[in-house]
């Protein structure tokens, strides 16, 4: 009895040891700075699922209300799906892993007040005690910090078309050359420069996958042109992927890129041309930096009288029933 407790418990020690191994553990000097919720806390430390969710696309990517009700809509289906959602945002000077409805709700009405929050943003956010919605880089920082290996999001950011001469890359491409947290999206916009956007990923070592195609998913079309090396056609697939990374300690991070919805990919074409008409203003107007991505989402939305807001929340919805799937696959995997 004596010994069969005690074998018990030293199999639940090295598997908890195991776990913090491969989960890069939070360290105590950064514990005392960030706030994880006691329900994200509780499924870490039992090694259950958990999906990030990033914050930048409730403040700056939709307008209110469609943004809180798409946050709290995108949260119930990580859990319908058997994941705890942990949405991270800088909320007067403490970054929050794991958001009340309470606190969604004041992100959602902050909108662009909040601070669009990338990795260069953090400290200066955090000092200032300010309100700051995370965008991918900085969301996986935090992901990565407390040990959540996967992360739902709409969109990532990319090299901006003539990147090679404003060299506008967004560190969101940076950042998955050095944190190892599997990101799920539909892929990047037309805004941006897709083959360029790949080509930085593979200088910078990041494995792009894409769901159950060969071809990088372009946002509101299911295809870009442009052919990715790794295809993953279920959630053990992308499990496995993950997992293999985090084993062999790449240290980089995966893009799994997931086709919008064929039902919702009609309107791909409109849009497009929408985009292409936005991006002409954005250069008339001279809009261009950190602005720009957010001027053009609702520049396109206005244009297309809301399709590609629309388009937008149907896609974060699937990416969330496909990023919870994976991690309820992952956490089974790692036990
Ligand atoms: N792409 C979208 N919607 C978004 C974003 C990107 O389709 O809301 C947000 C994400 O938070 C992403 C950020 O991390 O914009 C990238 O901004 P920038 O291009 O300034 O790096
Ligand atoms: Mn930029």
């Amino acid at each position: 009895m004596a010994a069969s407790s005690s074998a018990s418990s030293s199999s639940a020690l090295s598997r908890l040891s195991n776990i913090q191994n491969h989960l890069n553990p939070i360290d105590s000097l950064a514990k005392n700075l960030v706030k994880i919720s006691p329900e994200v806390s509780e499924a870490l430390s039992h090694g259950h699922a958990v999906v990030a969710l990033e914050s930048t696309i409730i403040s700056h990517g939709m307008p209110y209300p469609q943004n809180f009700e798409t946050a709290k809509e995108v949260e119930a289906i990580v859990r319908n799906n058997g994941a705890v959602p942990a949405t991270i945002a800088i909320l007067e000077g403490l970054p929050c892993v794991g958001l009340s409805t309470e606190e969604l709700e004041r992100l959602a009405k902050l909108g662009s007040k909040a601070q669009k929050t990338a990795r260069r943003d953090i400290a200066h956010v955090v000092a200032t005690r300010g309100n700051g919605a995370t965008t991918v880089s900085a969301t996986m920082f935090f992901a990565s910090m407390v040990g959540i290996p996967v992360f739902v999001t709409g969109g990532i950011g990319g090299v901006h078309r003539h990147g090679e001469h404003t060299m506008d890359i967004s560190s969101d491409l940076t950042e998955l050359g050095r944190t190892p947290v599997a990101v799920v999206s539909a892929g990047i916009k037309s805004i941006l420069d897709i083959p360029r956007t790949l080509e930085y990923l593979e200088t910078h070592g990041v494995c792009v996958a894409a769901y159950k195609t060969n071809e990088f998913p372009a946002f509101f079309t299911e295809t870009s042109g442009s052919k990715v090396p790794c295809r993953v056609d279920s959630p053990e697939d992308c499990a496995r992927l993950i997992d293999v990374n985090m084993k062999l300690k790449l240290g980089s991070g995966i893009v799994i890129g997931v086709p919008i919805p064929r039902e919702h990919a009609a309107f791909g074409r409109v849009i497009e041309s929408a985009i292409q008409s936005a991006l002409r203003e954005a250069r008339e107007k001279n809009i261009t930096g950190n602005a720009e991505t957010p001027f053009l989402l609702a520049r396109v939305n206005e244009l297309t009288g809301g399709l590609s807001l629309a388009s937008n929340i149907a896609l974060v919805k699937n990416n969330a029933l496909i990023g919870a799937k994976i991690s309820v696959a992952l956490a089974q995997l790692r036990q």
